[in-house]
């Protein structure tokens, strides 16, 4: 059998404005836990090698363009690892260098690679764009561990330095709180269904209380840490966390959710294969991303047209 390309041979060079753009930024420093999500892109990479361009529902994926526009390098010229503050400023350059009409796909390292996703994403879609935050934790410290940039103030930083409103925001399959963060969540009215919640609902009900919020929205970016799934689905990082959602309730939520908002970007983020169990949490990241570009509508003006 010849090698796929990576992406499910998908993957092409020198296209100027592909329906999807990849971009790795393989940053693990702010991790508070255990690091190893800095090796997620390539590890990703490999494994979307693995299938070709058919979704888990036999959706063939035909007459759509996708470029991997590479990794924001980790190492410096002098061999040492890059710190943060380098190393999120030349993310949000080459976030920005992105093709202005590509559903941007980002993929980390650790959560803190959201804050140049979400600021660039709202440099080209406007401040009044929507996130979706899919994630065991909210992620809205004002400063962890004396670092204002931590993953686990990666939401905070995202929309307080993109100039989003948090009642933009819906957290998604929330269970780890902070007392600090319960107080902004209320405070601030950012919207939430909580794990329990999902579970103890339908997903259907799930994705019409998201698309009642967003449907309006000119733009929705969606933020997944592969720690929003429960552990047993998704051991390879971090903060494993029990009482999270499955993987297949997440796709049918896909499937569900992208013909009604307009979302237009993804991050994936804190899969760690040095902690994984036979890949199989970064089987499950290809999977998103397999199901998202599966999903995407190739114009980004279908969703005028058609309301
Ligand atoms: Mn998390």
């Amino acid at each position: 059998m010849p090698e796929r390309k990576i992406w499910f041979d998908l993957h092409e060079e020198g296209i100027d404005s592909p329906d999807v753009a990849i971009l790795g930024l393989p940053f693990d420093g702010s991790s508070s836990r255990q690091r190893g999500a800095a090796a997620a892109p390539d590890r990703l990479r490999e494994i979307s090698r693995t299938a070709d361009p058919i979704t888990r529902s036999f959706k063939v994926i035909d007459r759509l363009t996708l470029t991997d526009f590479g990794d924001v390098p980790a190492i410096g010229p002098d061999g040492q690892p890059v710190g943060q503050d380098e190393f999120l400023k030349t993310a949000g350059e080459r976030i920005a260098a992105l093709p202005k009409d590509s559903f941007q796909i980002c993929l980390g390292g650790d959560n803190s690679v959201s804050i140049p996703a979400i600021r660039g994403f709202a440099r080209k879609h406007g401040t009044d764009v929507g996130v979706i935050w899919y994630d065991a934790h909210p992620d809205l410290f004002e400063t962890y561990q004396g670092n204002p940039d931590s993953h686990a103030c990666a939401l905070r930083r995202a929309i307080d330095t993109a100039g989003i409103d948090p009642g933009r925001v819906f957290l998604l399959g929330t269970r780890s709180f902070s007392r600090t963060e319960a107080d902004y969540i209320r405070g601030a009215q950012v919207k939430m269904i909580t794990a329990t919640e999902w579970l103890a609902t339908s997903t259907e009900a799930v994705a019409a209380r998201i698309a009642d919020a967003m449907a309006n929205l000119p733009a929705v970016y969606l933020a997944v840490d592969i720690d929003g799934f429960d552990a047993a689905h998704a051991p390879g990082t971090g903060y494993p966390m029990p009482g999270g959602i499955g993987s297949e309730a997440f796709f049918r939520l896909l499937d569900l959710l992208f013909p009604r908002i307009p979302i237009r970007a993804l991050d994936l983020t804190e899969i760690a294969p040095r902690l994984d169990r036979n890949d199989a949490t970064s089987f499950l990241g290809v999977q998103v991303i397999l199901e998202t570009v599966g999903s995407i509508r190739r114009q980004p003006d279908a969703f005028r047209v058609k309301r």
